[in-house]
């Protein structure tokens, strides 16, 4: 799940990474849903984005901000599947 928007520069870069990677992850964008906004400040302490949210899937989840930082894990995490 990426938090961000798509006006925003920083959240265009990953989007882009995502789309040239041919991954499906879905946006929730802070932009317009203030809950989506709260979320990111909860975790991160701040309001910041693009933040991608990796969950664990056992209810866990690990919140990546800064885009460079996430474009940097999908590159290297899905480049050669
Ligand atoms: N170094 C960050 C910069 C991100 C950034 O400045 N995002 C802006 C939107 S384009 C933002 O969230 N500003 C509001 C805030 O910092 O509270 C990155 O590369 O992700």
């Amino acid at each position: 799940m990426l938090y961000g928007y798509p006006q925003c520069p920083f959240c265009a870069r990953v989007l882009h990474a995502i789309e040239s990677l041919g991954l499906e992850i879905p946006l929730r964008d802070t932009l317009r849903n203030v809950d989506h906004r709260n979320a990111v400040v909860e975790a991160t302490g701040r309001g910041t984005v693009p933040v991608l949210r990796i969950d664990a899937g056992d209810g866990r989840a690990e919140w990546l901000p800064e885009s460079t930082e996430i474009v940097r894990y999908l590159v290297s995490r899905f480049r050669d599947r």
